[in-house]
């Protein structure tokens, strides 16, 4: 279970690495960029274009595209935001992803990880990330609260990603800045866009929807926009060719 292994893995990282050298990194104390104000930028597409090695469902997705030059490229073709995965286990990523694309990028970069405790929020703001996730699946509505809080306390956003109304109804808190709609179903990995459109009624206005996972469609974002979605999380698409950003390039 990803969950168990992350908290072990935290626990070992704790050890080597306390809170008070997290607190004197580089990024540490440099100034967020907003992911919600990104997003909705009307000079940009929207798109939170995400680097992926590889993943439960799909295996190997690409082993060779270098960070530097994808999310250079991925922001050149007017991405709004970046997503870096940083789980190594289950998704091949590193937090030096997340540091080497902050080196090379001016824009919101959200950590991709599962976030169970505060130190992991910590830890994405010494790297240089500016918003994490918060997954609804796994987490309490007092977890959600609190971790939420703690994030906004250092300046970073929050996305609360739900797949379900009743993960909706049982987490959504205003401490929360963007909701975002997994269209993969957990059980049995299947993707549909379905899953955003029934969704997106039922998120109040205050929150950017963000639609993610399974969308391989230029079209498919224009029908998303006319349900209120402003941010169009996708990896795959891009990822699984061998120049990632000329994927996206070709798909704005
Ligand atoms: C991207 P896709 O189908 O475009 O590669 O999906 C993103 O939504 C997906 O990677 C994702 C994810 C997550 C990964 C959504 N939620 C939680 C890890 C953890």
């Amino acid at each position: 279970n990803i969950i168990a292994h992350k908290r072990q893995e935290v626990a070992e990282r704790k050890a080597l690495v306390p809170t008070a050298a997290l607190e004197r990194s580089l990024y540490f104390n440099s100034q967020p960029v907003s992911l919600r104000k990104y997003v909705q930028r009307p000079d940009l597409t929207g798109i939170i274009a995400e680097y992926k090695r590889k993943s439960p469902s799909k295996g190997t997705i690409n082993a060779y595209a270098p960070v530097e030059r994808t999310s250079i490229g991925y922001m050149q073709a007017g991405a709004s935001a970046l997503s870096v995965l940083t789980d190594a286990n289950f998704f091949g990523g590193k937090n030096e992803d997340l540091t080497t694309a902050r080196k090379f990028n001016f824009c919101p970069i959200l950590r991709k990880d599962f976030v169970v405790e505060e130190y992991q929020i910590l830890e994405a703001k010494s790297i240089g990330a500016d918003a994490i996730l918060l997954i609804a699946a796994v987490l309490s509505k007092e977890e959600v609260s609190t971790l939420a809080q703690f994030a906004h306390s250092l300046g970073l956003e929050v996305l609360l990603e739900v797949h379900d109304r009743e993960e909706l109804e049982r987490t959504l808190t205003p401490h929360v800045d963007l909701v975002g709609v997994n269209n993969r179903n957990l059980h049995d990995f299947t993707v549909s866009l379905q899953t955003s459109i029934e969704l997106a009624g039922y998120i109040p206005n205050e929150f950017v929807k963000v639609s993610e996972s399974g969308l391989s469609e230029a079209q498919s974002i224009l029908e998303l926009q006319q349900h209120g979605f402003e941010g169009f999380l996708i990896g795959e698409t891009f990822m699984r060719q061998s120049r990632p950003e000329k994927a996206c390039a070709a798909f704005v």
